[in-house]
């Protein structure tokens, strides 16, 4: 294409000979009839003509490499929560945690036995086998036991009765709440009981004691045959 462009341009373009033409028309008249002259030197090159058009655009090239990765991109935006999953198996089970300050707060029990025949009447019972008195609310000294929790208390008493009568009485504040009677049979060993719920204020005291104007203390104990005398909080005043 560009080689048909510059052939055309050439023909258009004043041919070399032409040059010429100026020197033939300066002499016209006078030399009219004369012979014919030696042909001049060829002109000069002329000028290089200016640049031909733009061509027309190329053919497609082909489809060049993949180029490199790109840098990766931003985070995508959370997507919506999937459905709940099915129920896990149950955890093996935790430590045991640290008893409850109330558990030690409100505990007052105490549970006595006598040691030998009571021989003393009119005189709160003295139980000095201690089977229980961790709170030291019983006092072995006097057989008497002290209330430090407002609250319902739980009593009861088993006596082995030996010899003579028993009239046992349980008292409360200086006062006989509770009467116990056995008589004794010759020969016999004999049991009394009894038992209460009372509401105790603190500082009020509980104990056993022989009452009665007769020799009615048959309590009898030895290593064989108890007789004992127990108590307990059953639950303590919440007021
Ligand atoms: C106490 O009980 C035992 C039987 O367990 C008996 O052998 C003993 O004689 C009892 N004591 C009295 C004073 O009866
Ligand atoms: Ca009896």
């Amino acid at each position: 294409m560009l080689l048909l462009q510059a052939v055309l341009l050439l023909l258009v373009l004043p041919s070399p000979g032409e040059v010429t033409t100026t020197e033939e028309t300066l002499p016209k008249e006078g030399c009219a009839g004369w012979m014919a002259g030696i042909p001049g030197h060829p002109g000069h090159n002329g000028t290089p003509g200016r640049d031909g058009r733009d061509g027309t655009p190329g053919e497609k090239g082909e489809k060049g490499d993949p180029g490199l990765v790109g840098p990766k991109g931003d985070a995508g935006e959370t997507g919506v929560p999937g459905v709940e999953g099915p129920r896990g198996f149950p955890g093996i089970p935790g430590r045991k945690g640290e008893p409850g300050e109330s558990s030690y707060v409100y505990r007052s029990a105490f549970s006595v036995g006598l040691e030998t025949r009571v021989t003393v009447p009119n005189v709160p019972i003295r139980f000095t086998k201690i089977f229980y008195n961790q709170q030291n609310h019983y006092d072995g000294s006097t057989g008497k036991f002290h209330c430090n929790i407002p609250g319902l208390y739980y009593f009861s008493y088993h006596i082995t009765v030996y010899l003579k009568d028993v009239k046992v009485s349980l008292y409360k504040k200086d006062k006989a709440v509770l009467f116990t009677y056995d008589q004794y049979q010759d020969k016999n060993l004999d049991q009394a009981s009894g038992s209460v719920l009372l509401y105790l204020e603190k500082g009020d005291q509980v104990w056993l004691q022989v009452y009665g104007d007769g020799d009615h203390n048959g309590l009898y104990a030895d290593n064989v045959n108890d007789s004992t005398f127990t108590g307990f909080l059953l639950y303590h005043d919440t007021n």
